[in-house]
């Protein structure tokens, strides 16, 4: 399909995206083109978070572990819930390795920068508004209009959080994430007004606003000061787009995700969303968190007790479904999908059958739950029917695109994958060069690009997924993001097409 369909989905269903949005989505800058080549490559990898890299090579693509579509499944295998041994049928699974394998968490270590600054720029218009003409229906597209593409990508050692454009390419800005710094920083997620919240890994969560008209005047400075790009990173206390940040004191916070918040029928908006957090501070019991998106306030607290694959941090990820109800992940082979129920706050834990070693999570349009597997194969479990299918391809961050494309992240490799969300064909591999580490997260913008972010360096890589020519962003500082980094994953899963 080609870009315009994507620029159409974009304004479909962010309407403003294509009004003024200038520039089309056609890449300028001339760059690198990825090549398409075969998965089976060297595994190099520099880890910093799973523990261990003795994996398998991934099959060649051609042989896909699973097959069936959406609801039946036949050939695949493992009832959902017990037995993680389960390995499963249609593919034999090589060595996974062991589940159990707690090593480093310590990814690298903190140490905060931040430059010092001047001020604004950056400008726009206006989140609400629009779209309530009295009287009429919603459409049910509606909700979330976005003028802009963003990801938003963590600079774990430096402590900061990068702004970037994903039509120009340019990193907008750059944030300190908590008041005394460091924190290590990794994932984050935008919601469907572009805001974005990041969880550091030794806790805290921070919310920053997407559009300078939102940001408060509150430092005593006249107009709002804010950050301009990469070397202007404002002392805690001067930045104005920070909306708000909760201080937690965790041994491992990971994941988070917003929720869309209630679809007002009258003003054709979501209101009051909130952010799910996944954390724990006794390796044992994981703190399921729920925060008033407006306010950062905690609003509710569960524990869940000691699940398997747990070690001693937080599921790795979290995504919401179309209830936004959050779904979470322990890291390691064999470890627990957890279903937190957004009405009632009950929960389910599933057992990942052990071919399946989690580490990103992602929900398709589908209402099906992804897990990127580091081990060999990939999963995907039917929440309906309490199925798992599997797919031969090991990554990290996963999602979704608006074709129907689970775009992977390759693990041990510089890579994606294509996997065709409802077959679990893969459709192709691309290489990616151009990042040093391993490519970790992904996500989708506004415009159908393919975002990939490696763990070392500094490099984020924008993919065409027809064409696959790539054009880099360099400036990042030790990035390690891998969730829905620009509010696409949330669009898609809560109002798809
Ligand atoms: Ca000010």
């Amino acid at each position: 399909m080609s870009r315009s369909w994507f620029m159409l989905v974009g304004c479909s269903v962010f309407s403003l995206a294509c009004g003024g949005g200038g520039g089309d989505a056609t890449d300028s800058d001339g760059s690198t083109t990825g090549s398409t080549s075969s998965p089976t490559q060297a595994t190099g990898m520099t880890e910093t978070e799973t523990g261990d890299p003795t994996q398998t090579p991934s099959g060649s693509e051609s042989e896909t572990g699973t097959t069936e579509g959406p609801t039946t499944d036949p050939s695949t295998t493992d009832p959902s819930t017990t037995d993680p041994s389960t390995t499963d049928p249609s593919t034999t699974d090589p060595s996974t390795t062991d589940p159990t394998d707690p090593t480093d968490p310590s990814t690298t270590d903190p140490s905060t920068t931040d430059p010092s600054t001047t001020d604004p720029s950056d400008s726009d218009s206006d989140s609400d508004s629009d779209s309530g003409t009295t009287g009429q229906v919603c459409d049910p597209n509606m909700g979330g209009d976005i003028d802009f593409s963003y990801i938003w990508i963590a600079n774990s050692p430096e402590g900061t959080v990068s702004k970037i454009d994903t039509e120009t390419l340019d990193e907008v800005a750059r944030y300190q994430v908590r008041p005394q710094g460091g924190g290590l920083p990794s994932r984050t997620s935008v919601n469907l007004d572009g805001d974005v919240v990041i969880a550091s890994r030794d806790g805290g969560v921070t919310k920053i606003y997407a559009r300078e008209d939102d940001c408060v005047d509150s430092n005593g400075i006249p107009g709002i000061q804010t950050s301009t790009g990469k070397n202007d990173v404002l002392p805690w206390d001067q930045e104005e787009c920070v909306a708000w940040y909760t201080d937690y004191n965790f041994l491992s916070e990971r994941a988070i995700a917003w929720t869309t918040g209630e679809y007002n029928d009258v003003t054709c908006e979501f209101e009051d969303p909130k952010v799910w957090v996944g954390a724990t501070n006794d390796q044992v019991n994981l703190k399921v968190l729920r925060l008033n998106g407006d306010t950062g306030e905690q609003e509710d607290e569960i524990t869940i007790p000691g699940t398997q694959g747990f070690m001693s941090r937080s599921p790795y990820g979290a995504a919401v479904d179309a209830d936004n109800d959050v779904w979470m992940v322990n890291a390691y082979c064999g470890g627990t999908l957890i279903e937190v129920h957004n009405d009632d706050l009950t929960y389910d834990t599933i057992q990942v059958p052990g071919s399946i070693c989690p580490y990103g999570i992602a929900v398709d349009a589908a209402g099906y739950i992804w897990i990127g597997g580091y081990q060999t194969f990939t999963g995907r479990y039917d929440p309906d029917n309490q199925t798992w299918d599997t797919v031969q391809a090991q990554g990290l961050g996963i999602q979704e695109d608006a074709s129907g494309r689970m775009w992977l992240g390759a693990y041990g490799q510089n890579g994606v994958y294509a996997i065709d969300s409802e077959t679990l064909e893969v459709l192709k591999y691309v290489s990616l060069n151009q990042i040093s580490g391993q490519t970790k997260g992904v996500s989708i913008d506004f415009f159908g690009y393919v975002w990939v972010v490696g763990d070392a360096g500094g490099t984020a890589v924008r993919l065409d997924p027809e064409t696959d020519e790539v054009q880099a962003y360099t400036g990042l500082n030790s990035p390690y993001s891998y969730s829905d980094m620009t509010g696409w994953g949330l669009k898609n899963a809560v109002i798809p097409q």
